[in-house]
């Protein structure tokens, strides 16, 4: 199980045309796409997947961006997959963000920064539970 993480390419980078050049870095990173869905998160579920950070000053903005268009949610899977995909992305603000990651290429803001990943394997796997099925997640290549 340790091999999984979560991702979200996120609404500004739907809208902004980057979905197909992310799906395609996932891809070069020699991730295993387990399952991948397009949809438009509800504010109500924008805000129970973000309930860690309840109480922040920028959950309100949070919850109302990650609800504002559509959005693809993946599993993924790899050795060290939560690190390995950390690394991919890069830094949460995109101006720290390494050089070739994500964020520093799609990314235009600490708020709307193209990507999510998991942040621990227990996240991980909570994360993938709250938007697939296990049935909807397909092993084999
Ligand atoms: P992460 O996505 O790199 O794990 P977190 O600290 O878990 O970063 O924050 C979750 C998301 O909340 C970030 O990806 C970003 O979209 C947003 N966010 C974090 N800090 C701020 C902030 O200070 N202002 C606005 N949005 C923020
Ligand atoms: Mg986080």
């Amino acid at each position: 199980m340790s091999n999984r993480t979560f991702a979200i390419i996120k609404p500004d980078a739907v809208r902004n045309g980057y979905l197909g050049q992310i799906i395609d870095r996932i891809i070069q990173a020699e991730f295993v796409i387990l399952g991948a869905k397009l949809i438009r998160m509800t504010r109500e579920q924008a805000e129970g997947f973000y309930a860690i950070h309840r109480g922040k000053p920028f959950y309100e903005e949070l919850t109302r961006f990650m609800s504002s268009g559509k959005c693809m949610v993946l599993a993924l899977e790899k050795e060290n997959a939560v690190a390995a995909w950390r690394k991919t992305i890069g830094a949460t603000n995109p101006a720290d963000a390494a050089p070739g990651t994500i964020r520093k290429d799609f990314a235009s803001s600490l708020g709307e920064n193209a990507v999510h990943g998991s942040d621990s394997d227990p996240n991980a796997e909570q994360e993938i539970a709250f938007f697939f099925s296990e049935s909807e997640l397909i092993a084999a290549k």
